[in-house]
């Protein structure tokens, strides 16, 4: 049976332009209806088996429109991503509002299948498509004072029923230090599965940062920020003794109000589907260097 896929659900004509977008038109002429994201497989990928399209697509966290597991699912069908841009601003040579095409335009995507690891301690797999955020850094320029990065997510209550709710100070925001950015495995993920981006994931552009817990991986990016303080960030600005900025996940590291040492793998079915959690996510071979010296269970 073929696996079933993004396009079997959204009915075409929503899909076929930003997939033009994304694959680029070469791709969509050689199989107008079949064209998937072009996009190379990576040596970062894990080989572990990809959560079911259905589960990543039905079980989100997106507080833009409820805080219920099901409510992104339910209705960020209605958010418009097209048009779309970006704006870079801070501390760069080249700050400026880019369209969504522009800001793509030139990275390489490639097919990231990643770990993903949410701070309530459940955990899928997620062939992410994307390219790298140092490539778009790089191409705009980050100037030598810059020290972090903040990130800002839309803002717009008529299409984002949860903004109704001051629960959060809107936009929702996150920030990497820069070293964390420019890493090769920190990338703007523009699709999964080898389709565009469901809405309800963070369309039509967000972050992923596998080894930290999954509210860093802020979702539908308008704003990208290089600054030199250490920016202040949604879940930290609402619970600071609970979340912290770095958020590397850490089995030894327990969350205030619950041990971290496990997850829970959706999709697993009712019974048993846990799994010790891994240092970093299972990235420690690769960022472990990032924070040497670093004291972690005081920058949790
Ligand atoms: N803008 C925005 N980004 C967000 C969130 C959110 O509520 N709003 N939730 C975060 C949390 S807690 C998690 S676990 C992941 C969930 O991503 P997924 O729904 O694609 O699995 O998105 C993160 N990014
Ligand atoms: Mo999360």
């Amino acid at each position: 049976m073929r696996r079933l896929t993004w396009s079997d659900v959204t009915p075409q004509p929503a899909w076929l332009n930003r997939r033009q977008l994304i694959a680029g038109a070469a791709a969509l002429a050689a199989s107008p209806a079949l064209a998937r994201i072009e996009a190379a497989p990576s040596r970062y990928s894990t080989d572990a088996k990809p959560t079911a399209l259905e589960d990543i697509t039905s079980y989100n966290n997106f507080y833009e429109f409820g805080t219920g597991k099901g409510d992104p699912a339910k209705y960020a069908g209605g958010l418009t991503v097209d048009p779309w841009s970006v704006v870079i601003d801070g501390l760069v040579d080249k700050p400026g509002t880019y369209d969504l095409a522009d800001v793509i335009k030139g990275q390489p995507l490639e097919e990231r299948i990643y770990r993903f690891r949410c701070v309530e301690a459940w955990a899928m797999v997620v062939p992410w498509i994307g390219f790298e955020l140092a490539g778009l850094l790089n191409r705009v320029g980050v100037q030598p004072s810059a020290k972090f990065v903040a990130f800002e997510t839309l803002v717009r209550p008529e299409e984002m029923p949860g903004q109704k709710s001051p629960f959060i100070d809107w936009p929702y925001r996150e920030g990497l230090r820069l070293d964390e950015a420019m890493h090769p495995l920190t990338i703007l993920a523009t699709g999964l599965y080898g389709e565009e981006m469901p809405k309800q994931n963070g369309a039509p552009i967000r972050l992923v940062v596998p080894w930290k817990y999954g509210f860093k991986s802020i979702k539908s990016i308008v704003r990208i920020s290089l600054v030199d303080k250490m920016p202040r960030t949604t879940w930290n600005m609402l619970q600071p003794s609970e979340y912290g900025f770095y958020s590397n996940v850490n089995p030894k590291v327990s969350h205030p109000r619950w041990s971290q040492a496990s997850e829970r793998v959706i999709g697993s079915g009712l019974f048993g589907g846990r799994q010790d959690t891994l240092m970093f996510n299972g990235y420690e071979a690769e960022v472990a260097g990032l924070y040497s010296g670093m004291d972690l269970k005081a920058n949790y």
